[in-house]
């Protein structure tokens, strides 16, 4: 029996499984023996591409592939990750899968998992701590996704006297509004005819997107805006959904919004004209996770980092048929 299983099951059976607060409660069953028990803390549910970033993670460590999943949803909650990573110590799991909100405030409680001899995979966005306290982290360069697509706006506004922007952020101190908001602002500094009206906190959520973009047009009486740059596919749905309310058309001939993770949905917006560019960021990240847990199975060697590739997309080459064979 592994130790994760072994420590697991004898807890359960003394009845000494913890309850934390926003932590959903777990069966396991007694044939567990030989599953390999990991641990995933997930921020939330804030977006599509968190969903199906989610349903990855379950979808892979499922019990047919030899995983025993303790699932933990945050819901946006740093302390609520820091509970579940504490109760996956507790329970003596093999492995420890964050995928953390921000990127600071985690260096006391990897030093626990460490302590107690548990590998941390770093999943998604990034965290601020001593690189000896996790194996690897696996997930997308944001920066490099940032730069996708101020090399397109740089295209696409050349020769435009004013550029008016809106930039919507994502939940501050997170590697992804870290890295997309670098990039915004490296290309406001080289273009001096691009002028920001303002940078809001979406908070990756379209409803939040679409409260501060509202609040914005009313309180600067619907200035004339040539771009907003969101920095997920959500915050793109409100922002949209608030500039159409005011009388603004989104898309050719008219506001130039751009967002990133190119789910479904947002590819969908894009086809239909109203997203001009979408940066793709693959939120499939189990199955990577999963390889990176067998090879420190196997004993191999890791790299630090194992990162995604990304694209972007416009318009004109969306089909419906494209959309509706992704698988996300
Ligand atoms: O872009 C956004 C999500 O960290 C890459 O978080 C992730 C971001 C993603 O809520 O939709």
């Amino acid at each position: 029996m592994r130790r994760g299983g072994a420590v697991l099951l004898a807890l359960v059976l003394a009845g000494l499984v913890l309850w934390v607060p926003g932590c959903r409660q777990q069966e396991t069953p007694a044939e567990d023996e030989d599953l390999i028990v990991v641990g995933v803390s997930q921020v939330g549910a804030e977006s599509d591409w968190r969903v199906a970033c989610s349903e990855s993670m379950k979808e892979v460590f499922s019990q047919e592939n030899g995983y025993r999943l303790l699932f933990e949803d945050a819901q946006q909650k740093q302390e609520n990750q820091i509970l579940a990573i504490r109760k996956f110590i507790q329970l003596g799991v093999d492995y420890i899968v964050l995928l953390p909100i921000v990127e600071e405030g985690w260096e006391s409680v990897l030093l626990e998992a460490e302590e107690a001899g548990i590998p941390v995979i770093v999943v998604d966005r990034a965290v601020d701590v001593p690189s000896e306290l996790y194996e690897t982290r696996v997930g997308s360069d944001f920066l490099a996704e940032g730069e996708m697509a101020a090399a397109w706006l740089e295209e696409r506004f050349a020769g435009q006297s004013q550029v008016s922007v809106i930039h919507i952020q994502g939940t501050p101190g997170s590697t992804a509004q870290v890295g997309r908001t670098a990039a915004l602002e490296a290309a406001l500094g080289r273009n001096w005819n691009w002028t920001l009206l303002a940078q809001m906190d979406g908070d990756f959520t379209q409803a939040k997107s679409y409260e501060v973009m509202v609040n914005f047009l009313e309180e600067h009486h619907s200035p004339p805006i040539d771009l907003v740059y969101c920095e997920n596919d959500n915050e793109a749905f409100g922002t949209i959904q608030a500039l159409e309310e005011y009388g603004y058309v989104c898309g050719a001939g008219g506001v130039t919004v751009v967002c990133f993770d190119a789910t479904r949905n947002g590819l969908r917006w894009c086809m239909e004209g109203r997203i001009s560019l979408v940066v793709e960021c693959d939120p499939l990240l189990g199955p990577l996770t999963e390889q990176v847990i067998q090879k420190l199975e196997a004993g191999e060697t890791l790299k630090k980092e194992y990162n995604t590739a990304q694209r972007c997309f416009t318009p004109q080459e969306l089909t419906e048929e494209f959309i509706a064979q992704r698988a996300y």
